[in-house]
């Protein structure tokens, strides 16, 4: 879809709605063509009104920007561990591992209320827990934990397994865990040995026509799967986030293909021209195209961007590409998906919409003000991408001083702090966790007015009282809010979000702990006597108790400065490439 699309389904009664939108109303209209020019001066009066509000609003009376010059000019600062904290969630680990490991050693998915394990294929597992969890051991020190889910690798796992597994969970809990274990341990040669069969059994999912990998892989068979009702359709952000595993596993094996498959998909969806650097959802894995649909920072959508800073970060900011590629897709970020909201004026993401004509063609976009916890990993994202991709010099101050960022990773290192400020806002609920999915206010007529009177936003499908919680109301002990804490805190040192790591922190042991161990998802947060979902999902283990456990710890432990996160939190070195790398 053409930008001037993107732009122009921005109708101004809509933006309107979105109270605090006077900057993009203004831009909006002012782009907007056949205007009067009357129109246009009064967009540019609103545009200015904007930016006045926007610096003093949001940088200065609610403290977004501190400018603080540090000594050290390090990416990391030498803050101490804070032990009591710390420990505290080493010993959540350890309750939620031990009776995994009691009730379900080698199962791919954890019950812990039925005390049982199920595999992910009739075939058979791929020991997507343990691997998954394998590197927070490490990380931890759990040396006989670590010792016993090692032997286990080494012993049982096997991918000869003649089913459909998802290319892109595959990847980024099975074959990053492999990976970062592999490097924490000083090169246990089982462990790159299973990644490399791993690695060669995922690649033929990249053989279609535009190299855009099939979202399924036979892992026997060695093939390709589609989807079943429309076998080219992938999902975009699952495609563009298999390159940090690949292509650490061609730096380590010299074994180029890696790199070439995960490369090219980049340079398909570069080649698609993604307009204002928002990518739809789903592409054509036979024409490369994108296919008509939704553009979000949650779902299918989130890890495209993520990716783009990190794939800039893992080679030490040697392929300038992406760093364009992100910086166009933040602006686009900036310039079409940023609201305030009604009441509190958080700052959110929206989500657009394909609107279609009566003959199912798309013809506009319309503004969903809907916001995934997913998305929480943007506020520390763009931080950190503020204080690298948007730096002036190599290694800037703890906290950032504005003379170091450009204009753009002011912009961004602004909205990552107010971004982290709304997501904190969503864990306030009666139990202290957040929903998986909010609704933002955009107009008085919504607002309910006997409840969240003075919130922005709402769990949406929760109207009937008796009725069961509506899928938003979940809290399925998702990481991306901790992450984003660790990360700020890393490039701040404030001590604000050690605290609020450990508000949910406290609230996941009141509410998802299950009493004969591990972990569970919570249906209602909003509910104190919520019913559970009985399932540990392992990004828990692998992600959101990691984060924590880094929030608290010293910064030397895996320090940004020479690792980079993969999307499920597994740490991998930077490096310097020796395979000839690039597209443009
Ligand atoms: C994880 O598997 C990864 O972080 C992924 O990118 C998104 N979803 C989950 C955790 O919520």
């Amino acid at each position: 879809m053409a930008d001037a699309e993107l732009r122009k389904r921005t109708t101004g009664q809509r933006e309107a709605q979105h109270n605090g939108a006077e900057k993009k109303l203004a831009k909006t209209m002012a782009r907007r063509k056949g205007r009067s020019k009357t129109v246009q001066w009064v967009g540019l009066g609103a545009l200015v009104l904007g930016i006045v509000y926007w610096y003093t609003g949001i940088a200065g009376i609610r403290g977004g920007w501190k400018a603080v010059p540090a000594k050290n000019a390090r990416i990391d600062p030498d803050y101490d561990v804070d032990i009591e904290r710390r420990d505290a969630i080493v010993d959540a680990f350890r309750y939620a591992w031990s009776a995994y490991e009691r009730d379900a050693m080698g199962y791919d998915n954890y019950h812990p209320i039925e005390k049982k394990g199920t595999e992910l294929s009739k075939a058979g597992g791929i020991g997507y827990t343990i691997v998954d969890a394998i590197d927070t051991m490490q990380i931890m020190g759990l040396a006989d934990e670590y010792k016993r889910a090692r032997d286990w690798i080494a012993e049982n796992l096997t991918f000869e397994r003649d089913d459909s597994f998802n290319t892109f969970e595959t990847t980024i809990r099975v074959l990053g865990g492999l990976l970062s274990a592999y490097h924490l341990s000083g090169n246990d040669p089982v462990l790159l040995e299973k990644a490399k069969d791993l690695g060669e059994r995922i690649l033929p999912a990249f053989q279609t026509r535009s190299g855009l990998p099939l979202p399924m892989v036979n892992l026997k068979r060695r093939t390709g799967v589609g989807e079943e009702w429309l076998k080219s359709m992938v999902s975009t952000a699952e495609a563009a986030t298999l390159q940090l595993e690949l292509k650490y596993l061609a730096h380590l094996t010299d074994e180029a293909e890696f790199w070439y498959k995960a490369e090219r998909v980049m340079d398909v969806i570069k080649k698609a021209d993604p307009e204002g650097g928002l990518v739809p959802i789903h592409m054509d894995a036979d024409t490369g195209q994108y296919i008509p649909s939704e553009i979000r920072l949650g779902s299918r959508g989130d890890s495209y961007y993520e990716y783009l800073l990190k794939q800039y970060l893992q080679t030490n900011r040697t392929e300038d590409v992406y760093r364009e590629m992100y910086e166009i897709a933040m602006t686009g970020i900036y310039d079409h998906l940023l609201h305030k909201g009604l009441h509190e004026k958080h700052l959110y993401t929206s989500e657009l919409l394909v609107a279609r004509d009566m003959y199912g063609q798309p013809v506009d976009w319309d503004i969903s003000p809907k916001q995934d916890h997913l998305v929480c990993f943007l506020g520390g994202s763009l931080m950190l991408g503020a204080v690298t991709a948007g730096a002036l010099i190599d290694n800037v101050s703890v906290p950032p001083h504005s003379s170091e960022l450009s204009e753009t990773g002011k912009r961004d290192w602004t909205v990552g702090y107010e971004l982290i400020e709304t997501c904190m806002d969503t864990y306030d609920t009666a139990t202290g966790l957040s929903p998986e999915i909010v609704h933002f206010y955009v107009s008085d007529d919504e607002r309910d007015p006997s409840e969240n009177r003075h919130k922005d936003w709402y769990v949406k499908g929760m109207e009937d009282p008796l009725g069961p919680p509506s899928y938003d109301a979940r809290y399925m002990l998702r990481p991306e809010t901790v992450e984003s804490l660790f990360i700020a805190f890393r490039l701040t040192g404030d001590h604000r979000y050690r605290d609020y790591g450990w508000k949910i922190f406290q609230a996941i042991e009141k509410h998802a702990k299950v009493e004969t161990g591990g972990y569970v998802t919570v249906l209602d947060v909003n509910n104190v006597e919520s019913a559970k979902e009985d399932k540990m999902e392992s990004f828990f283990l692998s992600e959101t108790l990691k984060y924590l456990y880094l929030l608290f710890s010293e910064s030397s432990v895996i320090p940004l400065d020479r690792y980079v996160f993969n999307t499920e939190a597994h740490p991998l070195p930077k490096f310097a490439p020796n395979i000839r790398t690039g597209f443009s």
